[in-house]
């Protein structure tokens, strides 16, 4: 792609100051506004990306900037060693939001994960009476959940967990979308597992959508053998799929729910596991925590967020335009579409490589276009807009997306 000297310099200054652990697409971006981002050229792009589903209410949506700003000079933060006026507000209105007895707040998705895992432990050896240090937790191949030891050692990413060992012990994979797999080890080593953790949607496998009643059926074995269901909807959750949390689909009810990016609206990094007493009594004072967990800019900025959500109707947006998408993208002949797949407004196209162009370069003509998107696993691209994005917007978006890819036919 075209750089200006402007953008080739940021560029630069990343390669040479910053660790190489990403490689951005080449758009160095300086404002956002609700579905559309600038370059520091200023040049307009709608935003597929959201920064992975965080800013589902749109970029620096003003009530969310206010509600920032406004704290911002009274108290930002007070660690938990003190009361503060904002955190037990907040507490309260996600018991009322989510209908959990208790939240616990953190503040990246991975820190959630990590709590849900200490939660789900410490239940299973005080209430399930797993013998120490025996615990299991089932989790999926192809997961995403964070970046941590933990977590990676979860992960059967190669990219995720290579040369990171030692891995954490008693964490158990199998394969994801087979209930007959989550019955089989619960059928072998049931007694001592704690809990499944799965995402209702797997985002960085590429939106990979299990089958229709997968979540109920695997929740049901869980009831069965007393395990708990953790649903990680750090990128699923807040109306991204078209309901508020994507486990609605089924109508199940996790015994834990992980929340992140969204409840913040991409302002600030707020995260947040959801239980009942009987899972979040289990720690008790001192044994886990955060400095900044629940500090009052991010009650004040959550509670407006998550206001915007119900606001501006999102989980009924997110639902009626994922259809469009869907509908529109399907009926778009090309040699490069292999299959169009999601939920809501967390979509992904998966491309076949043609002529020796792949998803790059869609992605790559897409910029120049003026949308922006990213592949994930070399042939996959998520699409996953602002749940604020209009009809019209989308329709504009969708016109630039069909346009790329006749481009490089
Ligand atoms: C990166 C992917 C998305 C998540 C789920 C927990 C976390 C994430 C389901 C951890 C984070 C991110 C992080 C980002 C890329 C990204 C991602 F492509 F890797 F898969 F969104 F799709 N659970 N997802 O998706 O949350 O600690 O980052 O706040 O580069 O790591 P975090």
């Amino acid at each position: 792609m075209e750089l200006s000297s402007r953008a080739s310099a940021f560029i630069a200054q990343e390669e040479k100051y910053g660790a190489h652990n990403y490689h951005p697409l080449g758009v160095v971006l300086s404002k956002g506004k609700g579905a559309f981002v600038w370059d520091v050229d200023g040049k307009r792009y709608f935003d597929f990306l959201s920064a992975y589903s965080a800013v589902n209410q749109g970029h620096c949506h003003p009530k969310i900037v206010e509600a920032l700003t406004e704290q911002a000079s009274k108290i930002c933060l007070t660690s938990r060693a003190f009361y503060n006026d904002c955190l037990g507000p907040y507490e309260e209105f996600m018991h009322n939001y989510f209908g959990y007895d208790k939240v616990l707040p953190m503040n990246s998705g991975a820190e959630a994960v990590e709590t849900a895992l200490k939660l789900a432990r410490r239940w299973g050896y005080i209430k399930k009476n797993i013998p120490e240090n025996q615990a299991l937790i089932v989790g999926c191949d192809g997961n995403f959940h964070g970046r941590t030891i933990s977590i990676v050692s979860l992960s059967s990413d190669p990219d995720s967990y290579s040369q990171y060992g030692p891995f954490t012990p008693g964490l158990v994979k199998i394969p994801y979308n087979d209930v007959n797999a989550l019955a089989q080890v619960f059928e072998k080593q049931g007694k001592n597992i704690a809990a499944f953790l799965v995402e209702p949607i797997q985002g960085e496998a590429g939106v990979f959508v299990p089958d229709d009643g997968y979540l109920k059926a695997c929740f049901d074995l869980c009831k069965k053998y007393n395990v708990l269901f953790v649903a990680d909807e750090v990128q699923t959750g807040i109306a991204r799929t078209g309901k508020m949390l994507c486990c609605d689909h089924e109508g199940i009810r996790p015994d834990m729910v992980i929340l992140g990016k969204a409840i913040s609206g991409g302002v600030l990094p707020v995260s947040a596991v959801l239980a009942d007493d009987e899972i979040m009594l289990t720690i008790k004072p001192g044994e886990h925590g955060s400095t900044f967990g629940g500090f009052p800019l991010a009650c004040k900025v959550a509670i407006a967020a998550l206001e915007v959500v119900k606001d501006e109707k999102l989980v009924e947006k997110s639902e009626y335009l994922g259809k469009i998408f869907r509908d529109e993208m399907s009926k778009v002949k090309s040699p490069f579409i292999a299959q169009i797949r999601g939920k809501g407004l967390l979509n992904a196209i998966v491309i076949k490589p043609h002529d020796g162009k792949e998803a790059w370069d869609v992605c790559e003509k897409m910029a120049e276009l003026g949308l922006i998107a990213k592949p994930t696993h070399k042939h996959i691209i998520r699409f996953a807009p602002p749940l604020v994005i209009t009809e019209p917007e989308l329709r504009e978006a969708i016109g630039i997306i069909k346009l790329a890819i006749k481009a490089l036919e």
